[in-house]
């Protein structure tokens, strides 16, 4: 039965707490933004779980202060002093009449009279004074109350004060350790770290110096070398021929320069023979092996040729190539005399060789702009010139097939690059004089690079400028030596 009223309690009492816990919750909830609360979920359980990380669970902080204020009731009321009362009531003026102030203490004697009289005007005179003083001694106390309490603002500073600046000497302190902790580092280090390193880097700076001095000795004696035209000091033989097949059938075998005089109306020149490659007869047009020649260069160097032939590497005869284009028109001449076929023999930075050969190639005259034609490939290097780059297709691998294009350089635009725009050059852009189309997949008269490797930052036109042969090691790979030679076409 006692459960049971327990219960019915509970139940009865429930909505008022829940009313209340909603004031709470409401109280709680003050200042937050009502999107918040629209939000926030009501637990089912009653206890509200702290969420959203800006509420904190406080717990209750006793009774709440107790009521004030003036209360239903006035204060009770006490009986007046009788005896104050009556001299109050009874007082009389004093009307000159030498009584008691209160007639029943009779008369006054003659004295008590005139010290009455005297006692009652000093008060009158006295009283103001004293009203006055009552005032005065006021005014100081409350002067006094808020000296006091200046004073005391003025020692609460002061202590403050003294812990503010107890403080910084501490923080002074810490700095004043620091600094002198630094100022040793530094000062080791000015002492002991700082004399070693000028001394590495005084052995650095000689050993440039010095290296400085050798390359100056050897700019000077080079200068001294240029000063007159290279000659060739090394001997020529004797056997000459059309070119270099017909010499080797004369009995020049030995690879060197000899002279060649392919039509007996123009005078004989000088060329490099390869007498020993795939059996000899092998007319040098082209060689590049360290890029001491440039081969940036105008028409008219391409049509007659330029570079060094050949030189002696001590053997006393001209024996090795150097760098050099042997020229449009003497090509075009050896070409035109009859079936000729073109050797490109290559080689890469780490060692490697491979080579392209066209059983037919014919170089036109100047009036044709230098028209190239080609056919027959064989070999491993890949045959860029008749079908164009591998790694291309469509009609931009057509743009790099070299077959059939004339003759451009910087100053002469023959490619198939916009024709008429002079924006447009390929061999501007790509290093060198050579048969461009739009523009190519070989550029043998490329820029030479050391090293192979090249980025489009390297080039000068951000174009593949490079020694390139596409099919072989690609658009940013500058090859080490590039060799192109030429023999008339027979069955072997
Ligand atoms: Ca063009």
């Amino acid at each position: 039965m006692k459960i049971l009223l327990v219960l019915c309690l509970c139940i009865c009492t429930l909505p008022i707490y829940q009313s209340l816990a909603d004031e709470l919750d409401e109280y709680d909830d003050y200042g937050l933004d009502p999107k918040d609360k629209e939000g926030a979920v009501i637990d089912p359980r009653g206890h509200r779980p702290v969420s959203r990380g800006r509420e904190t669970y406080v717990p209750s902080g006793g009774a709440p202060p107790p009521i004030s204020g003036r209360g239903r009731y006035r204060g009770r009321p006490t009986a007046a002093p009788t005896t104050s009362k009556q001299e109050q009531k009874e007082e009389q003026p004093d009307a000159g009449g030498c009584t008691h102030a209160s007639e029943r203490m009779g008369v006054l004697c003659p004295n008590g009279c005139e010290l009455k009289n005297t006692i009652l005007k000093q008060e009158r005179n006295v009283k103001p004074a004293v009203t006055e003083l009552k005032r005065g001694v006021e005014e100081l106390n409350r002067d006094t109350n808020s000296i006091y309490k200046y004073v005391n603002g003025l020692s609460d500073e002061l202590r403050e004060r003294q812990r503010v600046t107890d403080g910084n000497g501490q923080l002074v302190g810490e700095y004043t350790n620091d600094l002198e902790s630094q100022h040793a580092f530094i000062k080791e280090a000015v002492n002991t770290n700082f004399p070693s390193n000028i001394r590495i880097l005084q052995g650095i700076m000689d050993t440039l110096r010095s290296k400085v001095q050798r390359i100056s000795q050897a700019i000077v004696a080079q200068r001294d070398k240029c000063k007159d035209r290279c000659t060739v000091t090394c001997p020529i033989p004797v056997v000459s021929g059309k070119e270099c097949e017909d010499i080797y059938r004369k009995g020049g075998t030995e690879s060197q320069m000899y002279y060649i005089r392919p039509d007996s109306f123009y005078k004989p020149y000088r060329v490099y023979c390869d007498q020993t490659t795939l059996d000899g007869g092998w007319t040098t047009i082209q060689n590049r092996m360290d890029g001491s020649v440039d081969f940036g260069r105008r028409w008219d160097e391409y049509r007659r040729g330029f570079g060094n032939i050949a030189f002696d590497t001590g053997k006393n005869y001209c024996n090795t190539p150097g760098e050099y284009w042997l020229g449009n028109d003497r090509i075009s001449q050896i070409t035109k005399m009859g079936p000729t076929e073109i050797l490109f023999e290559m080689g890469d930075w780490s060692g490697a060789k491979t080579q392209a050969r066209y059983q037919q190639f014919t170089v036109q005259g100047e009036a044709s702009n230098y028209m190239v034609s080609i056919a027959g490939y064989s070999g491993t290097a890949g045959d860029t010139l008749l079908t164009g780059a591998s790694e291309l297709f469509g009609e931009n691998r057509t743009m790099t097939i070299h077959n059939g294009m004339m003759f451009s350089t910087y100053d002469r635009d023959n490619d198939k690059w916009t024709p008429g725009d002079p924006s447009k050059q390929c061999s501007r852009e790509d290093g060198g004089g050579w048969w461009y189309n739009r523009c190519h997949s070989a550029n043998p008269n490329g820029r030479y690079y050391w090293g192979g490797s090249y980025t489009k930052y390297m080039a000068k036109h951000g174009t593949d400028d490079g020694m390139v042969w596409m099919n072989w090691k690609g658009s940013w790979y500058s090859l080490k030596s590039m060799c192109m030679k030429i023999r008339p076409f027979f069955q072997q």
